[in-house]
């Protein structure tokens, strides 16, 4: 049997945090399967296809050549998304308690709702304080992000932030 994880997230855009979590899921399973989801309650900066690009660059930039496929789902629950590519995990990085937090109600009805499970991969340190959100804050009023995002991440938020 084909052990298939899926790695959703709203990559809004993709930062070097996402990329890490997604490289350790690819060393674990036959196939991972980038999930760019869109999350009603955040507003988008790029649209979806931009940010499938974006992670599509990132993940081959990091040298995985094979066993990862990045994809769009629009609107729909996760476990469907598991359910229509046939995955058996949902992995997820976390940063912090808050993470869990966050995510612990989600994997609980997710495994409710199809038996789905949900694996979580301790985030590497030095990118904790790496999210989208701060990255286009700090990109919004000059600040620079070499090294919390892939290069051609940082020239995107460059040219969509700062006009
Ligand atoms: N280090 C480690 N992990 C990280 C880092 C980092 N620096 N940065 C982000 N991550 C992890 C996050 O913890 C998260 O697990 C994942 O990467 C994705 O992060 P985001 O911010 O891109 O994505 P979110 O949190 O906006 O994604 C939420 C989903 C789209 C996955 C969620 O809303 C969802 O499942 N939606 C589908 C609808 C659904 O099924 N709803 C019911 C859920 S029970």
């Amino acid at each position: 049997r084909v052990r298939r994880a899926v790695c959703p997230g709203s990559y809004d855009p993709v930062t070097l945090g996402h990329v890490d979590v997604v490289v350790r899921a690819a060393a674990l399973y036959d196939e991972v399967v980038v999930a760019v989801l869109h999350n009603p309650a955040k507003q988008g900066t790029f649209t979806v296809p931009e940010r499938v690009g974006l992670v599509a660059d990132a993940v081959a930039a990091a040298g995985v050549t094979s066993g990862v496929r990045v994809e769009a789902f629009a609107d729909r629950l996760l476990v469907d998304v598991c359910r229509d590519v046939g995955a058996q995990a949902v992995v997820k990085g976390l940063r912090s308690g808050n993470d869990f937090a966050y995510e612990l109600p989600m994997a609980l009805m997710n495994r409710h709702l199809t038996g789905v499970e949900t694996v979580f991969l301790p985030g590497e340190p030095s990118l904790g304080h790496v999210s989208s959100s701060l990255v286009k804050e700090v990109v919004r009023y000059g600040g620079d992000v070499t090294g919390l995002v892939p290069e051609p991440v940082r020239r995107a938020l460059e040219e969509r932030l700062r006009g």
